[in-house]
């Protein structure tokens, strides 16, 4: 397990029970065993209840399968929820007004009190609180279409500089630019490492178009890779990247004609900010009559499974 952080320090100066770990999490991590961090934000913004509470259960269920220990991540209370039971899970499920909270809304939300679906960013946050250094997602936020012009950059990308965490996931949300995300997180110095592919792939769709940096077909190789990656003193994420299966995956051309009738709606009602995403995949749901949802369903499974396999790979190569 990776060694407790100074933030971590402070955090529970301030407050020992800031950080509610689930049983099962807090023995997984008491006997170094492997764990997977998970978001939230996805539950009370994705399809409706029960759709959304079974998909969060399939994910939990999916993540055991492959011999980790699901930590969903999310605030409630004044406090930050690592493992969520499945009544938790309900009432996130069952309440669409929780909002969706990136890392600069996590003190804001905790001291008010309130419930807050975490991000990518956000969940980073508390994964490296709790000592957890594998996340999964099926897409990570990043640098949007627009942002020559709106500036809108996921605060996913620059949490990744801050989170000792190996984030698993299949690429990129589908409406950003690929081929500049891959470039912030260059910049950044964030390793990202395709599994068994060449291509940085598209969340729905296999494949963006754009070459992953790197590939390594042996998990535990990656493992070796980020555990190095973090003995030189990186204090940052590193990407593992795998697509959906070619079979759930929806071709590009019918993601990007969905997107465009998306993008000129949203720009007519002046959606912007951290709406679009949700407001964009949501568009595409919509325009895709379930096909999306199906995909959706799919590639979380995928990569929680991969992410599975991979936290038990990472907790042996830093046992
Ligand atoms: N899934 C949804 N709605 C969301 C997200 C996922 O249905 O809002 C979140 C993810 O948690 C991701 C974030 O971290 O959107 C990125 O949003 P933004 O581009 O505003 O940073
Ligand atoms: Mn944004």
């Amino acid at each position: 397990m990776t060694a407790v952080t100074t933030a971590l320090h402070r955090a529970l100066a301030a407050d020992p029970d800031l950080l509610v770990l689930d049983e099962e999490v807090a023995e997984a991590l008491h006997e170094g065993r492997p764990v997977v961090a998970l978001e939230s934000s996805a539950i009370p913004q994705g399809p409706a209840f029960p759709a959304n509470l079974d998909l969060a259960l399939d994910i939990d269920a999916a993540v055991r399968a492959s011999g980790s220990v699901p930590a969903r991540i999310a605030l409630l209370g004044g406090k930050i929820l690592v493992g969520m039971d499945k009544d938790r899970l309900e009432q996130f499920a069952t309440d669409t007004s929780i909002p969706k909270v990136s890392t600069r809304g996590v003190g804001l939300t905790l001291a008010g009190g309130g419930a807050g679906g975490t991000t990518v960013s956000s969940s980073l946050l508390a994964a490296d609180l709790a000592g957890i250094p594998v996340f999964a997602v099926a897409g990570i936020g990043g640098v949007h279409r627009d942002a020559p012009q709106s500036f809108d950059i996921s605060a996913d990308l620059v949490q990744f500089t801050r989170s000792r965490t190996a984030v698993v996931c299949a690429g990129a949300k589908s409406m950003l630019h690929p081929a500049w995300t891959l470039e912030w997180l260059e910049t950044a110095g964030i390793p990202v490492i395709g599994y068994r592919c060449d291509d940085f792939p598209a969340y729905l769709s296999v494949s963006t178009g754009v070459r992953n940096p790197h590939r390594i077909d042996d998990l535990r190789e990656i493992a070796a890779v980020a555990a190095t990656h973090w003995q030189v003193g990186n204090e940052t994420s590193l990407l593992v990247t795998h697509p959906i299966s070619e079979a759930d995956g929806i071709p590009t051309a019918d993601i990007e004609a969905a997107l465009a009738d998306a993008t000129a709606l949203a720009e007519a009602a002046g959606v912007s900010g951290p709406a679009i995403t949700p407001y964009l995949l949501k568009a595409i749901a919509e325009a895709t009559e379930g096909r999306t949802s199906a995909a959706n369903r799919a590639v979380l499974l995928s990569t929680a499974t991969l992410a599975g396999e991979f936290a038990v790979q990472m907790s042996l190569e830093l046992a």
